[in-house]
C-alpha cells in the first residue's frame, strides 16, 4: 500500500488529490500537508502536518515519521504573484522543489510534481507547441518551471529518484479557488456568471491558451505515476491539454446555459503581457503515446458541470 505525502495540499490541485487518493489508498495513507491549517475537508478527513517547504528538516520529520514511499510536491507560487514577488518566488519555488526532491531521494520515495505552459516563453512555437522545442520562459514563474523540470531530470538521472512531472495547462475547478494565477480568470468567470450573471475579463479578447478540467488532471497525475517506467522517454514534463480557448469562447459557452450573461473587458496589462508570452496551444502526443493520456471534458461538457456544481455550491 502506497504512503503518499502531499505539499501544498489545501490549494487548487491538492484539495481535490487529497481526497481523490484517499478515497483509492485510505485516509491514513495520505499525508495533507501545508503552511497553514484551513476547516476543508482535505485538513480534516486524514493526517494533516503544518509543512513550510522551505524548511528541509521538518519535510524530512514529517517524510520519516509517516514512512512515505511517494511525494506529490505542490506547492508553489503562480504566475502572477511570482512576478510580483520574483526573489519570494524564486526561494519559495525552487528552495520548496529542492527540499522535495532531497526527502524524495532520502526516502527513496516516487516523485511527482506539476510543470506549467508557463515554462514556455515568446520565442516557444505558438500553435500545437511540441514536447520538445526552445523554452527561454521571461516570467519568473516560467524561470522556475524550467529550472524546476531540469532539477528534477537531474534527481532522475544523477540519483535514481522516480521523477515525473506534467506542464500543467489553466486547471478549472469549483471546489478550491486558484490564487495568483494568469489563467484564473477561467475559473472566475463561472462564480460570477452564478453570482452576478456578469464578469469582467483581465485578459483580452481574442487571447488563447489551454486549459483542463480539474477531474482530467487528477487522473493525469495518477495515470502519470502508474504509468510503466519503460515505456516513458520523456520524464520532467509532459505537455498535457484538454482544450484551448479564448475569452469570448468561455462566454460563449456559459451562454448557452444562462442565454443572459455578459462579459467585459478591463485588461490588466501584467497578466496580459504574461498570457501573451505562452502557447496558444500545445501538442500532448507525447503524453498519448507514452501513457495513454486522454482528457474527457471538452469546454461545453465543463461549463455545464462547473455552472450546476456552482449553483449548488453557492445556494
Ligand atoms: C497560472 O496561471 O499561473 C497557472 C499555470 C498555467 O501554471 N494556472
Amino acid at each position: 500500500m502506497k504512503k503518499i505525502l502531499i505539499t501544498g495540499a489545501l490549494g487548487q490541485i491538492g484539495s481535490e488529490l487529497t481526497m481523490m487518493l484517499r478515497k483509492t489508498y485510505g485516509a491514513d495513507n495520505v499525508i495533507a500537508t501545508d503552511i497553514k491549517k484551513s476547516d476543508t475537508e482535505a485538513a480534516e478527513s486524514g493526517p494533516f502536518e503544518i509543512l513550510d517547504v522551505t524548511d528541509l528538516q521538518t519535510m524530512g520529520e514529517i517524510a520519516r515519521k509517516y514512512k512515505v514511499d511517494t511525494i506529490m510536491h505542490l506547492a508553489a507560487l503562480l504566475s502572477a504573484t511570482a512576478e510580483a514577488k520574483p526573489v519570494f518566488a524564486w526561494n519559495l519555488n525552487m528552495g520548496g522543489l529542492m527540499n522535495a526532491l532531497e526527502t524524495a531521494r532520502e526516502q527513496k520515495a516516487q516523485f511527482f510534481t506539476p510543470s506549467s505552459i508557463g515554462a514556455f516563453g515568446p520565442s516557444t512555437p505558438k500553435d500545437d507547441t511540441p514536447q520538445d522545442t526552445i523554452m527561454r520562459p521571461t516570467t519568473m514563474y516560467g524561470v522556475n518551471k524550467v529550472a524546476g523540470e531540469l532539477l528534477a531530470d537531474y534527481y532522475y538521472h544523477k540519483f535514481g529518484v522516480d521523477t515525473r512531472g506534467l506542464r500543467f495547462p489553466g486547471l478549472i475547478s469549483y471546489v478550491a479557488m486558484p490564487g495568483g494565477g494568469t489563467t484564473d480568470y477561467a475559473v472566475e468567470i463561472y462564480y460570477e456568471a452564478v453570482k452576478n450573471g456578469h464578469y469582467t475579463s483581465y485578459i483580452d479578447k481574442g487571447t488563447y491558451m489551454d486549459m483542463m478540467y480539474m477531474p482530467d488532471a487528477l487522473k493525469a497525475i495518477v495515470d502519470l505515476m502508474e504509468a510503466d517506467p519503460a515505456k516513458l522517454v520523456h520524464r520532467n514534463s509532459f505537455n498535457v491539454t484538454a482544450m484551448s480557448f479564448e475569452p469570448e469562447d468561455i462566454s460563449a459557452s456559459i451562454r448557452k446555459y444562462m442565454p443572459n450573461f455578459e462579459m467585459n473587458y478591463q485588461v490588466d496589462p501584467v497578466r496580459q503581457s504574461i498570457a501573451d508570452s505562452w502557447p496558444n496551444s500545445i501538442d500532448a502526443s507525447a503524453a498519448k503515446e507514452e501513457w495513454g493520456f486522454k482528457s474527457e471534458y471538452d469546454l461545453d461538457k465543463m461549463t455545464k458541470d462547473m455552472l450546476e456544481k456552482l449553483r449548488l455550491k453557492l445556494s
